[in-house]
């Protein structure tokens, strides 16, 4: 296809609209996802009364403890069950997680140690985990096929149940347990491991199935940056629930094992009307006058954030990013707001002495309406002891230039008659989009109908230009995943790892992703 269909296509969904681009902008109300209301999604309306804000404390996921240190490993196990959680207040609500609880516990990883999690899955349905931002080899990076069945089921054909029908001779199904291992061979970052099953990632995540995943490194540790009980992971999710508490969500088939995605009307994305932050509904956290570092995930299957504190401090710029998605950056950069797409990540350090004693914060979203346009909400103590500092240079940081590409490569995110595909292509295991070369760099344009935030597996990257312009202000650092508005262009810098394999490249809208937005790439 050519760069002029393409643009022709994209006119006509624009015109044509149809359901796939309506965004929800309060109850009722749809309009299409444009530039300056880039949310795709339809919502999901929860059936209990809205819980009062602000009234629970923010919880943290607990650090998970090896089970073993032996050399330069660190092992540790998981049983990913479900759990029991209270997300709202007065409400019970069966969650499935890494080691039960959701988020799943933090695991704190060394760069040039290696971490093993031998993981067994105690769930009903196979489940497959992927270390997002992680540079894994191929058999640990959770492809999606690579299924890991429940403990007790036998391991059957390639075409097995829980992975939607999809037929992939290579697949690597384990029973019960599977042991994923993690080198570490990369600088400090916030990652996150979840769920990635073939077909049923979006449900799977919604009911819990995520966690954070620390790397920290000697650059890091020599910064003067918060630490400790000022070092803060916040994961950012919205839910819906049922009348007794329990998840909703629109799947196509309840079981969650034979039809991938959700019910057609939702296929733009699913949108909670609960903002959740580390599984609280709506919490507070008292901070004393000092710096924290704060690092905001967003796990959401479909929603976009647009985060501010309100009231901003004096003079601005509260929101000082010292990292996204894959490390630190060369610099700090001063936001009055961050907008976060699907899974990425900005490590940002508040100082609270800022603001004075006494004073409410509230952390909001620019993207919600009503109570979705709320996060959660700081409540400032007194001063305290704080010799921490954001240095002017933080981390060795190398700008990749175009002139380092060894190869160009467009791809097309878009719906085409009803389902969300690559190039024109809905995934297929044995497909191969891209063939590179370890250790090579390559120019990848992304091009959009809709809004993707596109994610690649194993390789990190740089952006390079938006609509042929210079990058925004959300695109520093070195990510794994870009935000692509609605017919945007974006072109990235990846620098491929010296790894070899098949990994897959998606968009991070869950429901498009199990709706076929995902392709595979070879290394090597
Ligand atoms: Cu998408």
């Amino acid at each position: 296809m050519t760069a002029a269909e393409g643009m022709t296509r994209r006119r006509f969904l624009r015109v044509g609209g149809g359901f796939a681009g309506m965004a929800v902008v309060g109850a009722g109300a749809f309009e299409l996802a444009t530039r300056s209301y880039p949310q795709i999604g339809v919502l999901l309306g929860s059936q209990i009364p809205m819980p009062k804000l602000f009234t629970r404390p923010l919880a943290l996921p607990s650090v998970l403890t090896p089970s073993s240190q032996v050399g330069a490993v660190d092992a540790y196990d998981v049983l990913v069950r479900p759990g029991t959680q209270e997300l709202v207040a007065g409400h019970q609500t069966e969650i499935w997680g890494f080691g039960g609880t959701f988020p799943g516990p933090t695991i704190k990883a060394r760069s040039g140690r290696t971490t093993l999690v031998r993981t067994t899955n105690q769930l009903p349905v196979p489940i497959v985990a992927h270390l997002h931002g992680g540079v894994t080899a191929a058999a640990s990076d959770g492809y999606p096929t690579d299924l890991l069945t429940p403990l007790g089921v036998s391991v059957g054909s390639s075409s097995m149940p829980g992975m939607g029908g999809m037929k992939d001779p290579q697949a690597s199904v384990a029973a019960g347990t599977r042991t994923y291992t993690y080198a570490n061979g990369q600088n400090a970052a916030t990652l996150w491991y979840h769920d990635h099953r073939m077909g049923f990632t979006g449900p799977d995540i919604w009911r819990g199935l995520a966690g954070f995943y620390l790397v920290t490194d000697e650059v890091e540790e020599a910064l003067p940056l918060p630490t400790g009980t000022r070092d803060v992971p916040l994961m950012l999710t919205d839910r819906s629930f049922n009348a007794d508490g329990s998840f909703a969500y629109p799947s196509a088939d309840s079981t969650l094992m034979e039809t991938p995605g959700v019910t057609v009307s939702y296929m733009s994305g699913v949108l909670g009307d609960v903002n959740l932050v580390n599984g609280v509904a709506w919490p507070y956290m008292e901070v004393e006058r000092a710096r924290y570092r704060l690092r905001f995930l967003n796990a959401s299957n479909a929603r976009r954030y647009q985060l501010a504190l309100s009231p901003q401090p004096a003079g601005g710029g509260a929101l000082v990013q010292i990292g996204s998605d894959a490390g630190l950056l060369g610099a700090p950069i001063a936001h009055d707001a961050i907008e976060i797409a699907q899974a990425e990540r900005f490590d940002v350090v508040v100082d609270f002495s800022r603001y004075r004693r006494g004073d409410v914060v509230t952390l909001t979203n620019g993207f919600g309406a009503g109570n979705t346009g709320l996060v959660m909400q700081f409540r400032i103590g007194g001063t305290a002891p704080d010799d921490t500092s954001v240095p002017a240079a933080l981390a060795e940081y190398q700008t990749l230039r175009r002139s380092d590409a060894v190869a160009t490569r467009t791809f097309d995110f878009a719906d085409v008659g009803g389902v969300w595909k690559v190039n024109d292509q809905e995934f297929d295991p044995t497909a191969y989009a891209a063939t590179v070369q370890a250790g090579t760099v390559e120019v990848w344009r992304f091009v959009t109908d809709f809004h993707h935030p596109i994610h690649l597996h194993a390789a990190h990257f740089q952006v390079l230009t938006r609509n042929g312009a210079a990058p925004g202000p959300y695109d520093a650092g070195w990510k794994d995943t870009v935000d692509v508005l609605p017919s945007e262009e974006v072109e990235i810098l990846v620098r491929f790892p010296r790894l070899t394999g098949r990994y897959v490249f998606h968009c991070h809208n869950l429901e498009h992703e199990d709706m076929a937005m995902m392709a595979n790439f070879r290394i090597g």
